[in-house]
């Protein structure tokens, strides 16, 4: 009320997701276990009676002002409202007009941390705003007109794993999603015992958008070659054998590794659901740590301090596996944790990475 002097007409929340195993392959059309976090993305929305959208963050503590009349005319300029314009654009396509509202937004989630606050962002807005104006769109094509919003609009060349996490999550469950055809299950995340611990490094991904993009360039390398000799469309459609004898791909030793990478993890995947559908957590750990081993030595997305993070917790007892998640380059770690040890793991985590960082 004291920003826009009204009373929202409801308030939304949309949750973060960590990504608990299938990083990096969710543009190669693998396998992903993502679960929405319980930290998210708050909105406040009310109608405004003018075509305009009014968009206010308590982290920036900033307000913006987005004409509906202009929408098809602005450009993306790596502020923050680029997210907005992006999936009023999106909406605009199937609903348009659309009416104006005020929107006050505020998040619990760090932002550039691997824990998806742009597409908690993004998912969440296009929520409440649906709800608000009584547009008709189920959560697959909310997931699908987000990461529009991201690749078309505002640039960055992401897959569809957050806004689907984001917008399909339930408490309790883990979601195995496949990223080709977008069949998911929803996973009950039977723990007994055991705790998902993410901790953050605190270090900033400044080199993470350009990395990104360039991993995405050589995963398509790589399957330009690989498709030479398989008739496959995403690489995580072919096995790991397939990729370890193509002698083409490894004589390009870089792109190998990265479809390596790729190929093994989708494996993992279907290893880890498989082990937490039977409870068998210890093996899950085992999945986890390999990814981390995977990320770091062929995918090369890991950095010194994501390495301190999960080696200090591997050592802790009582920890069955730990990994980066995220895109990497910095963010956080994601690690399985027995719940009768966490003070203790907590404690020592905090002291190693002290002693070796300066984070
Ligand atoms: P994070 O780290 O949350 O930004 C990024 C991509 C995902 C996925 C992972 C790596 C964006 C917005 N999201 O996630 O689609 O590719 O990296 O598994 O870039």
């Amino acid at each position: 009320q004291s920003v826009f002097n009204r009373l929202p007409h409801a308030i939304y929340f949309a949750p973060g997701r960590v990504n608990l195993i299938g990083e990096h392959i969710d543009y190669n059309g693998g396998r992903v276990l993502p679960a929405a976090i319980s930290t998210g993305t708050y909105f406040a929305i009310a109608r405004n009676g003018a075509a305009r959208a009014n968009v206010f963050s308590t982290l920036f503590q900033e307000r913006k002002t987005i004409e509906l009349s202009e929408l098809l005319s602005i450009k993306a300029t790596g502020h923050w409202t680029d997210y907005i314009v992006g999936l009023l654009l999106q909406l605009n396509n199937s609903f348009a007009p659309l009416a104006g509202v005020d929107i006050l937004v505020a998040s619990d989630l760090p932002q550039n941390s691997g824990l998806s606050s742009s597409a908690s962002f993004t998912v969440g807005f296009g929520f409440a705003l649906c709800d608000l104006l009584g547009f008709d769109l189920d959560r697959v094509s909310l997931a699908l007109a987000a990461r529009a919003a991201e690749n078309d609009f505002v640039g960055v060349n992401c897959g569809i794993m957050d806004q689907f996490a984001i917008a399909m999550g339930k408490a309790d469950h883990c979601i195995e999603l496949d990223c080709s055809s977008l069949e998911y299950e929803l996973v009950p995340m039977h723990l007994a015992g055991y705790e998902i611990v993410i901790a953050n490094s605190m270090v900033p991904r400044k080199l993470a958008e350009s990395n990104y993009n360039l991993r995405r360039t050589e995963c398509e390398q790589a399957l330009n070659v690989l498709q030479k000799q398989y008739s496959v469309v995403h690489l995580c459609e072919l096995s790991a054998s397939q990729v370890e004898s193509c002698t083409e791909l490894r004589k390009a030793d870089v792109l190998w590794r990265r479809a390596r990478h790729a190929v093994n993890e989708n494996e993992r995947v279907y290893e880890s659901v498989a082990a937490l559908k039977q409870g068998r957590l210890a093996d899950f750990g085992i999945c986890m740590n390999a990814s981390h081993d995977s990320l770091r030595d062929d995918y090369e997305v890991s950095c010194p301090e994501l390495d301190v993070l999960v080696d200090a917790a591997r050592s802790i007892p009582g920890c069955l596996g730990s990994r980066m998640t995220g895109a990497g380059f910095g963010g956080c770690t994601v690690s399985i944790v027995e719940s009768a040890t966490l003070p203790e793991f907590s404690a020592r985590l905090l002291e190693a990475y002290a002693r070796s960082t300066s984070y």
